[in-house]
């Protein structure tokens, strides 16, 4: 295998436990593989290449643990952490698995839970900034309804936002240096999500106390499973200068939440997103959140997490040729792509209120024949793809 596709800590490649971890229960079926040790996960993880991992506290901790078992859990996790030096960059609450949450956490109909949840999330708090992590994943999976009149949507963002604020302020007060990252998803579990989208992620963040604190953690397959185009979304994230963290993995159009490994599913959405991410300056962990096939047994599960960041490195290596190519470089000027880099009124408005050439004198005839070229850059970028040129 060329050394460049091989992974290395420099790639900052994570996984979460509960990816690897995924034994196969569906609603249809039963587990199909036996519970992975989150110890052994780290350390074929870091054999892999990976840079980090990440977790829920149930990945770690079984939801109800008496205090002795909590302990003893995190000491073999940090000692595993330690001896393969892998990293925790993130970390995240499960608000979705045990019945408590069935109608939501931060936006429950039920006080009481509401209020439990926040506990739970500020207690894995502690322990996301003790194991190193500086951001706080929050995925509101069970913030939704399957009915009308079961949520009232703006009161639940009352209280979606009362959340935010509160755990704003505790990271504020402890001096944590932890920023939260809010996972969009349209729908499942729920029948409708709440912040379905990117957009709606980042139009609600805004309205928060502290909204420095506040960015998007967006997964290929949701925005997808939406009908978007995932990298308009990370590009909008990273022009918001929100893109505090990604989840990436494949899908294949409009169905349920997927979680293919990276590279499956949509193929030239993923060539984009990686010629994005290496492009923009995005710096945080190439992040898989994906679910190994329950069809395959162990060995399926170590081959798609191998593959995840071999394909992301493959891509990368075509993206990267395609930006070098001559004749990439000529596509681009003559699909115009430097006048869209160019301001569009650089002499203000009344610059452009005085210019007779900018409207009385326009000829839109002329202008509506100018060909936009984009067929030959797209043909240009699909070769790259497909590895016909280098
Ligand atoms: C589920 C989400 C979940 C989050 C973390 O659809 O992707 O795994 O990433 O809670
Ligand atoms: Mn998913
Ligand atoms: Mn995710």
């Amino acid at each position: 295998m060329p050394h460049h596709l091989l992974p290395t800590p420099d790639d900052r490649f994570t996984f979460g436990l509960w990816t690897v971890g995924w034994q196969g229960r569906d609603p249809f079926g039963d587990a199909t593989r036996p519970p992975l040790d989150p110890v052994e996960s780290v350390e074929r993880l870091a054999a892999l290449g990976a840079y980090g991992v990440t977790f829920h506290d149930d990945d770690l901790i079984p939801f109800g643990a008496e205090e002795t078992e909590r302990e003893a859990a995190v000491k073999r996790f940090r000692a595993a952490l330690d001896r393969t030096g892998l990293t925790v960059p993130m970390a995240t609450t499960n608000l979705f698995t045990h019945p408590v949450f069935k109608d939501g956490a931060f936006t429950a109909n039920d006080r009481d839970v509401r209020r439990f949840a926040l506990r739970k999330t500020i207690r894995n708090i502690d322990l996301a900034v003790e194991l190193g992590a500086s951001v706080y994943v929050a995925w509101g999976g069970r913030e939704g309804a399957e009915s009308g009149a079961a949520k009232d949507v703006r009161l639940a963002l009352d209280r979606m936002k009362e959340a935010f604020d509160l755990l704003g302020q505790y990271v504020t007060e402890q001096g944590y240096d932890l920023r939260f990252a809010i996972e969009p998803k349209p729908n499942e579990p729920r029948g409708d999500i709440l912040l379905p989208t990117i957009g709606h992620a980042l139009a609600f963040i805004e309205r928060l106390e502290r909204p420095e604190l506040v960015g998007v953690n967006p997964e290929t397959g949701h925005e997808q499973m939406a009908g978007l185009n995932f990298p308009h979304g990370i590009a909008q994230a990273l022009w918001a200068g929100k893109l505090f963290h990604i989840d990436l993995n494949g899908q294949s159009g409009i169905k349920y939440d997927q979680d293919f490994r990276f590279g499956a599913g949509d193929l030239r959405q993923a060539f984009w997103l990686v010629d994005l991410l290496e492009t923009a300056g995005y710096e945080g962990p190439r992040h898989f959140d994906f679910k190994p096939v329950r069809t395959d047994g162990a060995d399926g599960v170590w081959e798609s997490a191998k593959n995840c960041m071999r394909n992301y490195l493959i891509l990368k290596e075509r993206a990267a040729a395609f930006r070098a190519d001559p004749e990439v470089t000529a596509a681009l000027t003559a699909s115009r792509l430097d006048e869209l880099a160019r301001p569009t009124a650089p002499d203000r408005l009344a610059g452009l209120l005085a210019d007779r050439g900018a409207y009385e004198d326009f000829d839109a005839t002329a202008a509506a024949e100018r060909s936009m070229a984009f067929e030959r850059l797209d043909q240009l970028a699909l070769e790259h793809l497909l590895g016909v040129r280098r």
